[in-house]
């Protein structure tokens, strides 16, 4: 710690104390809230008057608090020996609960399993090898999205939007209608090349050819790029409803997007309290996925993940500073941080 960070700044004090005493009645009982409470000493007795610097801290102390909460349920998972990320986990229940200080300061925490969205990465075998659907999956999403955002879309052409998609993240150079992939890319100036690797961001979408910051404006709220490697589809559990509906489900070639009704029908087992799993889950709370989705599942869905975003907002005064942050817990007690941004 720094010297200045060793500063006591009395007012901040009583806050840390008062966001200390709400999560542990938010985490009673759980071991969770003394990794909590040494975060949040840690971060919020620093001595900086300047608000900006204090939203900071402050927001950067919520992630702290995340990790440590995140931890806890990985260790509360493999003690239990069933593993299920779902909107009844304490991590999940962080953004339902504000906390205020007794200076007036906010903090906001949500965190979301990389599950709960769309992994593109995982529509690449080994990262990337396309499988048969992802082009059928890509294509018939783009369409449906010319209806939902035509003033990005509908100029666009599905096929080659999913086309280039795939020739970016796979491993050849060729595209499978003849021509290299790298064609566009090095007209550009400055030109580059296809990345022909998984994606290391959302962002990253926007350099491929036919997309831009509009598109991956559009998608942002559906997909994830995390895990990069060996991740499964979308956490049935988690997902909000608009990433339930890209569930991709069927037999052989004949897949569809779910339905309303099937979307609705996974809510209320949500809703019930209840947990989709594997068809092989041996759980009370268990209800298994065959029953809510005919079908197979593409990409496989995933029940429980090691990584998650975590996003932290902190208001001071009249400053809010937002840190967001990607977390991989594989290993709870030294969780690996995957990327870190402040705003
Ligand atoms: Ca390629
Ligand atoms: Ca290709």
């Amino acid at each position: 710690m720094s010297p200045q960070r060793r500063v006591v700044n009395r007012s901040g004090q009583r806050g840390i104390a008062l966001v200390a005493v709400l999560l542990f009645l938010l985490l009673a009982g759980s071991a969770a809230a003394t990794f909590v409470y040494r975060s949040l000493t840690d971060v919020l007795i620093a001595g900086n008057r300047d608000a900006g610097a204090q939203a900071e801290a402050l927001a950067s102390g919520g992630v702290e608090v995340a990790f440590a909460i995140l931890a806890q349920d990985r260790l509360d998972e493999s003690s239990a020996d069933f593993r299920a990320e779902a909107w009844g986990d304490d991590w999940h229940r962080l953004a339902s609960v504000p906390i205020s200080t007794e200076d007036g300061a906010l903090l906001r925490i949500r965190v979301e399993d990389a599950g709960s969205r769309l992994n593109l990465n995982a529509l690449f075998a080994d990262g990337l090898i396309r499988d048969p659907l992802t082009e059928i999956l890509l294509i018939r999403w783009f369409e449906r999205l010319a209806d939902e955002a035509p003033d990005v879309f509908r100029s666009r052409d599905p096929d080659e939007l999913a086309q280039n998609l795939i020739d970016w993240v796979d491993a050849d150079e060729t595209r499978p209608g003849g021509g290299l992939e790298d064609d566009y890319y090095q007209r550009q100036r400055p030109s580059y090349r296809a990345a022909n690797r998984p994606l290391l961001s959302v962002d990253e979408l926007a350099l491929i050819e036919g997309f831009d910051a509009e598109v991956v404006a559009v998608l942002r709220p559906y997909v994830t790029v995390y895990p990069l490697a060996g991740g499964d589809g979308i956490n049935p559990n988690t997902a909000p409803p608009w990433v339930l509906a890209l569930l991709f489900h069927g037999t052989g070639d004949d897949f569809l997007f779910a339905e309303e009704e099937t979307v609705r029908a996974i809510l209320d087992i949500r809703e019930g309290g209840g947990i989709l799993c594997a068809d092989d889950a041996d759980h009370p709370s268990c209800t298994p996925i065959r029953e809510a989705i005919p079908g197979e599942i593409f990409p496989p869905p995933t029940f429980s993940t090691d990584v998650f975003r975590v996003v932290s907002q902190a208001e001071v005064g009249d400053v809010i500073a937002t840190v967001e942050a990607t977390v991989d817990r594989e290993d709870p007690i030294e969780p690996t941080l995957l990327s870190w941004r402040v705003d």
